[in-house]
C-alpha cells in the first residue's frame, strides 16, 4: 500500500508499529493459515491454558486502552455456549476504511500477523507482553469472531469466519449517542483446534481478572459468567482504588497479621514505573509475588532483587541504629527479613527482557536500582514514622535469625552423607534395587499395615515403600527447625536425597515418581494435604517439575463368580453394576489396609492398571491460598474454604 492511500488511523498506527501495510492480502491467508496449522508456535498450547490465553489477549487490549487513560471499564462475559465477550468504554478501535484495497484498519488488525507491533505483543504493549499473541491469532483460532465499535455516533461491525476471513467488509450498522464509545469483541474458540476443551474455567477467569484489577488500580473490571441458570449467574465488579495495598490485604485475609498498616510505595524513574506493598503476618513463609507489565514473573528477576536488597539493607540499618542488633551480632539475612512477609512488587516497563527457563524472570538491570532506591527510601520512612510497627517487624526478624541457626543445626543432622550410603537411609524405607532414578518410584503410604501390603505387593526392582505413621507435622504452622526435628519429615527428606528449600537439586532426586498413597477417606485426604503442604513449602521444584503423584486406590470391589472388577468412583460403580448384571457382591474398601498385597498391586501399583494423578501447582497464589486456608491458624476461613470447595476436595482424585 502506498503512502497516499492510508487513512488517518492507519497512518497513526503504521508510525507506531513501524509495520508496513504492503502485501497484506497475501499475508492474510498465509499468516492465519500458518497459525491454524501450527497453533503451538503462537500460543503456549491448545490445552485449557491456551484457550484462556485467547481471553487474556483481548482483555489486555482493553486494559491497554484503560491504562492509556481512555477507558474506565473492561467487562468480560462468558455465555452458556462458552462464547466470550470483552467490551471496553475506550475510544473505540479505529474505523478507518480504505476504498482502494477494501480493507479496513480493523480487518488488518484481525487478519495480519503483527509480529512486534502493538497488537503482536512487542515493544508497544505495556500490558500482557508474554501473552501477546495478537488479536489476529485469537481470530485465527476462533470458529468465528465479531467486532463492534462505537465511535463518533456510529456503530461499526465486522464478522470473521472460516479461519479468520471477514464475511463482509467492516460496515456501519447503526448509530449511537455521541457520548457512547468503545470496542466490543465476541468470539467462539474453534473446537477443532482446542480439541481438549473449549470450556472456560470460572475460577481461572475470575482470579486473573481480579488480579488485573489489583495490578491496575482504579480500572473497573466486570466479570459475568452466564453458564448457570439465570438466578445463579456469577457476577463480579472489581475496582481497587488502593491497588497493591488492597491486593496484599486480600492475600493476607486468612492470616494473622502483626501490623495493620500496609507498607506501600509507588514511583517511577528511568522510564520504569514501580509499585510495592508489604505486610507481615505471624507465619514463617515468605510470599513475594512479582509482576512486570501485569505478568507474574514467577522466576523473579531484577525487580525482586531490588526489593530484597532494599529490605535487608534498611532493616539491618534500622535494627543497628535502634539497638535491636548489637555490635557483635551478625547482620540479618534477606531470608530473616522475609519471614512471614506478604509482598507484591509490580513494575511497568516499555521494553521488558525476560530470561530463565520459562521466560518469567525479569532481566532489565536498571530495574534493580529503581526498585531498590524507591522502595528503600519509603521503607526507611515508614519505619521512622511507625516505631511500634517497626519494633514488631524487628522482633520478628531477630527471632527468624535465631530460628535459622537452630534449623541449620537440625538440618545438618538430617543430611545424608552420600546418596549411595544406604546405611544412612531411614530404617522404615523398603528401598528398591534399581539406582536409576528415572524408573524408580517411592510410595509414601499411610499406616504400617498398608505399608506392609505395599511392601509385599510391589515390584522391588523399581518400587520403594516408605510407610508413615499417623499424621505428619503441619509445616504451615511450625517453624522450620520443628519440621527438621519431625521423624516422618526427616525420613522423607533423607529418602528423596535432593535437599530442601533453597538447596533442592532435583538432579539428585532418587525417585522420579513420588506417589502419595492414602486411604480414600477424610483422614486420608487430610494426610495427603499435609504431605502436599510439606512438599510445596520445602520441595517446591520437585512439585513444579512434576515428580509428585497421587495414587488412586479403588473404592469398590465388585465380584460375580470368579470375575472381579474394581470401581474407583461411584459413577464407575454404577457402570460396572450395569455391565455385570445380577447376583454380584460389592465390597466397599474403607482403607488400603483391607486389600491384600496382590489386590493392592493389581489395582493401585501396577503400571498396567493403575491411575496416578500428577500434582501440579497451578499458580502459586492459588496454591498458597489453599494451603494457608486449609492449614493455617484461622478457623473461620478454613470452614468457609472447605464448604466452598467441598466439590474440589471430593474431586481431588480426578
Ligand atoms: C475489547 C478489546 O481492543 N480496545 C481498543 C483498541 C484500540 C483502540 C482503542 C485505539 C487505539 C488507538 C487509537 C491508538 C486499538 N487501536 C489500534 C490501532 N478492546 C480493544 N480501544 N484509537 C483506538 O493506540 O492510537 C489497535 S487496537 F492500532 F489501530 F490504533
Amino acid at each position: 500500500m502506498s503512502e497516499e492511500i492510508k487513512t488517518a488511523e492507519q497512518e497513526e498506527w503504521t508510525e507506531k508499529t513501524d509495520h508496513s501495510y504492503g502485501d497484506q492480502d497475501i499475508q492474510v491467508l498465509d499468516g492465519l493459515e500458518a497459525v491454524r496449522k501450527r497453533p503451538g508456535m503462537y500460543i503456549a498450547s491448545t490445552s485449557a491454558k491456551g484457550l484462556h490465553h485467547l481471553v487474556w489477549e483481548i482483555v489486555d487490549n482493553g486494559i491497554d486502552e484503560a491504562m492509556a487513560g481512555r477507558a474506565t471499564t473492561v467487562s468480560v462475559n462468558v455465555d452458556k455456549d462458552n462464547i466470550i465477550t470483552v467490551e471496553d468504554d475506550g475510544r473505540g478501535m479505529p474505523i478507518g476504511f480504505n476504498d482502494k484495497t477494501g480493507i479496513s484498519t480493523i480487518e488488518t488488525i484481525f487478519t495480519v500477523l503483527h509480529a512486534g507491533g502493538k497488537f503482536g505483543g512487542g515493544a508497544y504493549k505495556v500490558s500482557g507482553g508474554l501473552h501477546g499473541v495478537g488479536a489476529s491469532v485469537v481470530n485465527a483460532l476462533s470458529e468465528w469472531l465479531e467486532v463492534t465499535v462505537y465511535r463518533e455516533g456510529t456503530v461499526h461491525f465486522v464478522r470473521f469466519e472460516n479461519g479468520g476471513h471477514a464475511v463482509e467488509p467492516l460496515k456501519q450498522i447503526g448509530t449511537c449517542p455521541a457520548d457512547k464509545h468503545g470496542s466490543k469483541i465476541r468470539f467462539k474458540a474453534d473446537p477443532t483446534i482446542f480439541t481438549e476443551t473449549t470450556v472456560y474455567d470460572h475460577e481461572t477467569l475470575r482470579d486473573r481478572l481480579r488480579q488485573l484489577a489489583f495490578l491496575n488500580k482504579g480500572i473497573r473490571i466486570i466479570f459475568t459468567d452466564e453458564r448457570e441458570e439465570e438466578e445463579k449467574h456469577r457476577h463480579y465488579d472489581f475496582r481497587f482504588e488502593g491497588g497493591l495495598k488492597e491486593y496484599v490485604r486480600f492475600l493476607n485475609k486468612n492470616r494473622q497479621v502483626i501490623h495493620d498498616d500496609i507498607i506501600y510505595c509507588e514511583g517511577n524513574a528511568n522510564h520504569v514505573e514501580m509499585e510495592v506493598a508489604v505486610q507481615y503476618n505471624d507465619g514463617y513463609n515468605a510470599n513475594v509475588y512479582t509482576f512486570c507489565n501485569n505478568i507474574n514473573t514467577v522466576e523473579g528477576g531484577t525487580h525482586e532483587e531490588g526489593f530484597r536488597l532494599a529490605l535487608s539493607r534498611v532493616i539491618n540499618k534500622y535494627a543497628r541504629s535502634h539497638n535491636f542488633l548489637k555490635e557483635k551480632d551478625d547482620n540479618l539475612t534477606a531470608d530473616d527479613c522475609k519471614e512471614g512477609i506478604t509482598a507484591v512488587i509490580s513494575v511497568k516497563h516499555e521494553d521488558p527482557q525476560y530470561e530463565g527457563q520459562t521466560k518469567t524472570k525479569l532481566g532489565n538491570t536498571e530495574v534493580r536500582q529503581v526498585v531498590s532506591s524507591i522502595f528503600g527510601t519509603q521503607l526507611e520512612r515508614f519505619l521512622m514514622e511507625n516505631p511500634e510497627t517497626a519494633k514488631k517487624i524487628m522482633d520478628k526478624c531477630i527471632l527468624a535469625s535465631q530460628a535459622r541457626l537452630a534449623a541449620k543445626k537440625a538440618r545438618e543432622n538430617t543430611r545424608r552423607k552420600s546418596p549411595l550410603e544406604v546405611g544412612s537411609l531411614p530404617g522404615k524405607l523398603a528401598d528398591c534395587s534399581s539406582k536409576d532414578a528415572s524408573i524408580c518410584e517411592l510410595y509414601i503410604v499411610e499406616g504400617d499395615s498398608a505399608g506392609g501390603s505395599a511392601k509385599q505387593g510391589r515390584d522391588s526392582h523399581y518400587q520403594a515403600i516408605l510407610p508413615l505413621r499417623g499424621k505428619i507435622l503441619n509445616v504451615e504452622k511450625a517453624r522450620e527447625h520443628k519440621a527438621f526435628e519431625n521423624a516422618e519429615i526427616r525420613s522423607m527428606i533423607t529418602a528423596f536425597g535432593c535437599g530442601v528449600r533453597d538447596e533442592v537439586d532435583t538432579a539428585k532426586l532418587r525417585y522420579h515418581k513420588i506417589v502419595i498413597m492414602t486411604d480414600a477417606d477424610v483422614d486420608g485426604a487430610h494426610i495427603r494435604t499435609l504431605l502436599l503442604t510439606f512438599f510445596y513449602r520445602f520441595l517446591r521444584p520437585v512439585v513444579e517439575q512434576g515428580y509428585v503423584y497421587i495414587a488412586q486406590p479403588p473404592l469398590y470391589k465388585v465380584q460375580k463368580g470368579n470375575s472381579v472388577r474394581y470401581a474407583y468412583t461411584d459413577r464407575q460403580l454404577e457402570e460396572v453394576k450395569k455391565e455385570m448384571g445380577e447376583r454380584i457382591s460389592i465390597q466397599r474398601y474403607k482403607g488400603l489396609g483391607e486389600m491384600d498385597p496382590e489386590q493392592l498391586w493389581e489395582t493401585t501399583m501396577d503400571p498396567k492398571n493403575r491411575t496416578l494423578i500428577r500434582v501440579n501447582v497451578g499458580d502459586a497464589e492459588a496454591a498458597d491460598e489453599a494451603f494457608s486456608t486449609l492449614m493455617g491458624e484461622e478457623v473461620e476461613p478454613r470452614k468457609n474454604f472447605i464448604i466452598e470447595n467441598a466439590h474440589f476436595v471430593q474431586n481431588l482424585d480426578i
